[in-house]
């Protein structure tokens, strides 16, 4: 059996079975998409649930896997040369289980590399950018209700991302062809959530983009992606 005693986070979360993965996360957009590439990968592992009401991902144990202090972070008891690794920021962590298995990239090194511009266009802009959107919109809007200037700058930039992933889905049934590939998985969960978590599908203007709408649709079809979506659930006494 591996020993992970030397993750202080798994004091706080002890590991069930410390020869799987262990997930540390919540199903926001950015911890799903770990969760989603474990499912369609078929890689057993074993998710924790971090609580932001009490501030879990801000604990010393929770911040000595991750500093800075967000879900999702990851223990894999079988990292490189066989050794456990913890790893944190989404994008890095989709990028490892990747290249571990050899799956969910194209063989191809030209269209791997593609992939990864795109997973680095979902981390650097349609991420934060429809987060702030988020923010502005839903969470502080009341803050902001004199000014509609950051609501309006994001949600511009929102409409602007949808649309370089409107041309790039055109003629394509997946974001870099004909594979389902990380860079889908990083990418359709900020999708679905801007609408679903912030109301934002009208006044974003989802109606303007149709091939990003249909690839959503094929996204959230597959069986495994539409499991990942949920994970880690809520305890049955919590729900
Ligand atoms: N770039 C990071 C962002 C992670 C992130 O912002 N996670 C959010 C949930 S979607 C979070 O943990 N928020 C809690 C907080 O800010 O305290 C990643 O992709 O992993």
């Amino acid at each position: 059996m591996t020993d992970l005693s030397a993750f202080p986070i798994t004091r706080k979360w002890p590991a069930k079975n410390p020869d799987i993965i262990q997930l540390y996360s919540l199903p926001t957009p950015n911890g799903v998409k770990v969760s989603i590439a474990l499912e369609e990968l078929g890689l057993p592992y074993e998710p924790h649930r971090i609580e932001f009401g009490p501030n879990d991902q801000k604990t010393p144990e929770f911040v000595s896997l991750n500093p800075n202090g967000r879900i999702p972070a990851i223990i894999d008891p079988h990292g490189p040369g066989g050794q456990p690794i913890g790893l944190f920021e989404s994008g890095a962590i989709l990028w490892y289980l990747a290249e571990k298995t050899g799956k969910l990239i194209p063989a191809d090194p030209a269209k791997k590399y593609e992939t990864l511009c795109w997973v680095m266009f979902q981390m650097g802009g349609v991420g934060p950018m429809l987060g702030q959107f988020g923010h502005f919109y839903k969470f502080a809007a009341e803050k902001v209700a004199n000014n509609s200037y950051p609501m309006e700058r994001y949600r511009d930039e929102a409409k602007r991302l949808l649309g370089v992933m409107e041309a790039q889905l055109k003629d394509r049934q997946w974001i870099v062809g004909d594979t389902y590939t990380v860079a889908d998985i990083a990418l359709f969960p900020w999708v679905r959530g801007a609408d679903i978590f912030y109301g934002g599908r009208d006044v974003i203007g989802y109606g303007d983009f149709p091939a990003v709408m249909d690839w959503l649709d094929r996204c959230m079809a597959r069986p495994a992606s539409q499991k990942g979506i949920d994970i880690p659930v809520k305890a049955p006494a919590e729900a």
